[in-house]
């Protein structure tokens, strides 16, 4: 049905008179404004958008059965498509049920336009049940935040909304919208904004930068990278710059997205614990910083440094997160001759032997599409498909930016939904994964094509390793059970192939290398979600 109201006389109006509600000039500006994907758990107080979602064309509305599903998607769709979805969220409760997959967005930059239904406008004094300070939820996750007032300006609102998303280098914009802003009579979808370039690096520093590298020798300077630099075009100028001047390329541990495999430009990805990255770092006596920040431990340890870097080492930004990096490289790039190193294609045998890491790791590589997409939430698993991905088909890698755990499962859907044509691999540790399980559910409403390996090692293995670095664990004594019971899943072990079965999600569980290659391999050459328990 047209959101026109027919006039008396049975013709459809002019457009001088089509009504529209606040919800609906909000849904047709978001999609004016190139966002056309919408992660939605809605409630009472968004019903209008919800009945808006069939008046807009052009939208494109996904359920999440929880929050953070929600949220993560919204996360994986914005990394893989350079723009941003919508999400909907219910009230405060539903915005900080999907906060900590923000948190992981907003570490990831990636662009996001969050919509927070409210309590109309003329309810919020008298304190239901439901009323929060949505904003103050929303404050340490947003680069933006607006809670519309009046319909004739919702549409506005939004507008600003996506352009303060897409403001480099990427962000959560959240806009509040109470509900009789949803549903009173709005003025039309207002235009998309421009969106503002990344700010360009002043020629004074790629001057000082190539100066730099015109005298240092090779590999004790690094260049470590983050956000769009990991893309193709910003890896092939620091190739050319590692092939002339012989300089490290790295990237931090957890990089939003990183391309891979055969063709591309090799990079260093750093290591996880501090005392590695220091080790790591040590003998670099000039680190130059694109697009991130000098590397530090992910935690505090007694007795162990924070700050990762050599105490004499000079470092440089040649850009911010929020600064044109790709175009510096390219600056810097053009200042030397020289054709960048590319990896070649190389996959490993089949294995033998145990089912573990290392082995699920080269079957992954062994058949990895060209192209695919790997979300990566392996946790103490994750070394051995890192290492076997290195040199596998061309691919993008997604990792856990922001250290919440339950971001891969909804990330891997919001890739698959950004990317239909595309792979996706889902690597997840179990623990990790039961935060999010519901999103195996939208997977197979929407037939997304994801293929989750679950490391069913039935333990959050990566505390039992945290609780002896940290000492705590000289604090325990004999026999001691409950701190033990914090750490493994068992009594009863999870199910997952009847956890997936009960959502739609076809599933097996493999106990050998010859179960998980079988499983792995014919996940691959079929579409549609499926799920692996690998247990180790
Ligand atoms: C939101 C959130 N809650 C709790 C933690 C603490 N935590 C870090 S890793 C982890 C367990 C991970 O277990 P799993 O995914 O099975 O991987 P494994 O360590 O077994 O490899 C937990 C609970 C966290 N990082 N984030």
């Amino acid at each position: 049905m047209s959101s026109r109201r027919r006039s008396g006389t049975g013709e459809l109006p002019s457009d001088a008179e089509v009504h529209v509600n606040g919800a609906e000039s909000l849904l047709r500006t978001l999609v004016t404004s190139n966002v056309d994907v919408c992660f939605a758990n809605p409630g009472t107080s968004e019903m209008h958008f919800v009945t808006a979602l069939d008046r807009a064309p052009g939208m494109r509305a996904v359920l999440g059965l929880f929050e953070g599903v929600v949220t993560g998607m919204a996360d994986g769709y914005g990394r893989m498509s350079g723009r941003p979805a919508a999400t909907l969220l219910h009230l405060g409760p539903g915005l900080a049920n999907g906060l900590a997959n923000l948190h992981n967005a907003r570490r990831a930059a990636t662009p996001i336009v969050n919509v927070v239904g409210d309590h109309a406008t003329t309810h919020a004094q008298y304190d239901a049940p439901l009323a929060s300070d949505i904003a103050g939820f929303a404050r340490p996750v947003s680069s933006w935040i607006h809670a519309s007032t009046s319909a004739t300006t919702v549409a506005a609102d939004t507008a600003r909304a996506v352009q303060a998303a897409r403001h480099a280098p990427g962000g959560v914009a959240t806009l509040i919208l109470p509900a009789d802003v949803a549903w009173a009579e709005a003025s039309a979808p207002a235009p998309a904004l421009p969106v503002t370039a990344p700010a360009r690096v002043d020629d004074s520093v790629v001057d000082g930068v190539i100066e730099a590298l015109r005298v240092s020798r090779g590999q004790s300077t690094a260049i470590l990278m983050r956000g769009s630099a990991l893309l193709d075009r910003g890896l092939e100028a620091a190739g050319r710059i590692a092939a002339a001047t012989g300089v490290r390329l790295v990237c931090d541990t957890f990089a939003p997205r990183l391309q891979r495999g055969a063709g591309r430009v090799a990079v260093e990805r750093l290591p996880y614990f501090a005392e590695q990255i220091v080790e790591t770092m040590s003998s670099v006596e000039h680190l130059i910083l694109v697009g991130t920040k000098p590397p530090v431990s992910f935690f505090a340890y007694p007795d162990k440094p924070s700050w990762c870097t050599a105490p004499g080492t000079r470092i440089t930004y040649l850009s911010h997160a929020h600064e044109d990096g790709v175009g510096a490289l390219e600056a810097v790039a053009a200042a030397f001759t020289a054709q960048p190193a590319r990896i070649d294609l190389s996959l490993p045998d089949e294995p033998d032997g145990r089912l573990d890491q290392f082995s699920i790791g080269r079957i992954v590589a062994r058949h990895l599409p060209d192209g695919a997409i790997v979300s990566d939430e392996a946790a103490t698993n994750g070394l051995g498909p890192s290492l076997a991905l290195a040199t596998a088909r061309p691919h993008d890698h997604l990792s856990l930016t922001g250290g919440s755990i339950g971001q891969g499962l909804p990330l891997a859907g919001g890739a698959a939904v950004a990317c239909p044509d595309r792979k996706v691999v889902c690597l997840h540790g179990d623990g990790g994964a039961m935060y999010t399980v519901q999103s195996l559910w939208t997977q197979a409403r929407e037939n997304l094509d994801v293929t989750t390996v679950i490391f069913s090692n039935r333990a959050y293995a990566i505390l039992r390793v945290e609780m002896a670095r940290t000492g705590a664990q000289a604090l325990m004594a004999e026999g001691d059970r409950q701190a033990l019971d914090m750490f493994y899943l068992s009594r009863p072990d999870l199910d997952w192939v009847r956890i997936a079965g009960g959502m739609g999600v076809e599933a097996v569980r493999v106990t050998t290398v010859e179960e998980f290659s079988r499983a792995f391999a014919s996940a691959m050459v079929q579409r549609g979600p499926r799920l692996i328990e690998a247990v180790i």
